[in-house]
């Protein structure tokens, strides 16, 4: 089926957004729902330190690398502790709407302090929604558990279908007290997750597969996974890439397996979206966060919630406060949403629409150009160049803004001083050098101020510097479309 056959105009068919039931559980899952992420916010509680399988880019000094950066540490929590601390945040931070575990090794190897935080949590805090991220070997016999807590958010990660591309990527596994190792190991493994999976997606609970990009190793292989999690029920498939370097004190690491590029990353992920048979629903959006991370997606506030402010305290939730909230962030929300239809603008099948908001005609124009956006959030183009951590990448095109990136700079202005004087350190190249790389194939960058130093760079790189404080996917559209109408038709092709 072509891209433009996934039309909902065209074909008449209800795509998993438009099903009320599901667009309710995304709307305010900022992993769930790429729109949802510029607005809410998650967190996660490190209350799972035991893991029961060895992956080949895992240390296990540091958080299970399937949902965090390897080489990052977290605080263990009792789930006493993780419940206080979940309360402060979420009375302080009220945009925070999902409450994860992640780690720092396997929820499901832990299920005794993972299922009472999140029994703590269900009860007092009926407006956080529960989410949970496992390796999937032991979810087989938790689908019950988890059903019964109303976790309604589950993800699986899954490298592979095949043994013979799973021994290359798990040395052992242990299960029902026995290690096994070799094709064996993988097998079991991927029977587990996939019988999981079928079951969880036979109690409606939305699940989301994350794979790992192994160059090599998985990177061919990945297609078929999607096209099989997603005839299994998988809702949506998120392709990240493998972080290696020898620091991280991993097998891939010390053996110099290298991670993929932005763009090799990009078309594998079009791939498994586009491919005949395959047609997944892709996350472009994940952060690969701790497993305490606390705050919009790209941002972590974790350093604002030390264990003094809620360890052995009575925390009062706010959930009036909350309330009122998220009103105000879903009014603001419905007037972006209203400026996009009056302008005819799509952000594609991939940004789910919530339920009360008509679902926008998503066919991708046969023409369009990547355009980097530096944003804070709340669907503005808000942020100045030098200040941006990360860059959110858009295809764009007339009436066409659809996110399909996120990558991550090293920000390199810290004050007027720094603005045009990014010489480097003089050992490689400097900090505006690499940003400029890393965006090497967008024809523009959409930022609040940037400085002339930055703008000449980007200029002799081909890249036009665009200075604009607007709602991102109307100025996405418009600098995409007029960018298209500029250039000669050779120019143009599909990035
Ligand atoms: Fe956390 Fe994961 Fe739930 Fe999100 S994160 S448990 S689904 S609430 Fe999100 Fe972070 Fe990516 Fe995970 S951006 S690493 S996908
Ligand atoms: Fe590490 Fe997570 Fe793999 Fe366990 S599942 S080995 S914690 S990456």
């Amino acid at each position: 089926m072509s891209a433009g056959c996934r039309s909902t105009t065209s074909c008449g068919t209800t795509t998993p957004q438009q099903d009320p039931e599901i667009a309710e559980k995304i709307a305010n899952h900022p992993c769930y729902s790429a729109e949802a992420h510029q607005y809410y916010a998650r967190m996660h509680v490190a209350v799972a330190p035991a893991c029961n399988i060895q992956c080949n880019y895992c240390n296990r000094k540091y958080d299970c690398a399937n949902e965090s950066r390897p080489g990052v540490t977290s605080d263990l929590l009792t789930p006493e502790d993780a419940f206080a601390k979940v309360k402060l945040v979420a009375s302080e931070i009220k945009q925070m709407s999902v409450l994860g575990i992640a780690g720092p090794g396997d929820p499901l190897a832990n299920p005794k302090p993972t299922f009472r935080t999140m029994e703590l949590v269900a009860r007092d805090c009926p407006d956080i929604k529960l989410c949970l991220s496992t390796n999937g070997l032991r979810l087989p016999e938790f689908v019950d558990r988890i059903a019964d807590l109303n976790v309604d958010h589950v993800t699986i990660t899954i490298n592979m279908i095949d043994p013979a591309v799973g021994e290359r990527i798990y040395p052992w596994v242990a299960y029902r007290g026995k290690r096994y190792t070799g094709q064996e190991a993988s097998r079991i493994l991927s029977e587990q997750q996939l019988e999981g999976l079928a079951a969880l997606a036979d109690r409606k609970i939305l699940c989301k597969v994350n794979s790992v990009l192994i160059p090599g190793v998985n990177d061919e292989h990945l297609v078929e996974v999607s096209r099989t999690v997603k005839e299994l029920g998988a809702f949506l498939h998120n392709v990240m890439p493998l972080v290696s370097a020898p620091e991280h004190g991993t097998h891939f690491g010390l053996t110099g397996q290298r991670g993929p590029t932005a763009q090799e990353l990009k078309l594998l992920q079009d791939r498994c979206e586009q491919d005949d048979g395959a047609e997944m629903n892709m996350m472009r959006h994940c952060r690969q966060c701790r497993s305490d991370a606390v705050g919009l997606l790209g941002e972590d506030r974790g350093d604002e919630f030390s264990p003094e402010t809620y360890q052995g305290r009575e925390i009062a939730y706010d959930l009036e406060g909350r309330q009122a909230a998220h009103e105000e962030i879903e009014r603001w929300r419905s007037e972006v949403a209203m400026t996009r239809e009056s302008l005819n603008i799509s952000t594609g099948l991939t940004i789910p629409t919530p339920p009360d908001e008509p679902a926008a005609p998503a066919v991708r124009p046969d023409e369009v150009v990547l355009v980097a956006v530096a944003t804070k959030g709340s669907g503005v183009v808000n942020q100045h160049f030098g200040h941006a951590g990360e860059f959110w990448i858009y295809e764009a095109a007339p009436g066409w803004a659809r996110l399909v990136q996120t990558r991550d700079v090293d920000r390199y202005c810290n004050g007027p001083s720094d603005c045009d004087e990014d010489e480097g350190d003089g050992k490689g190249p400097s900090k505006l050098a690499q940003t400029i790389e890393m965006l090497a194939d967008c024809a523009a960058v959409l930022c609040s101020k940037i400085g002339p130093g930055p703008t000449d760079a980007l200029a002799e790189a081909g890249i036009e510097p665009v200075e604009i404080y607007d709602l991102i996917d109307k100025a996405v559209a418009e600098v995409g479309g007029r960018l298209i109408t500029d250039r000669a038709p050779a120019e143009v092709g599909t990035p």
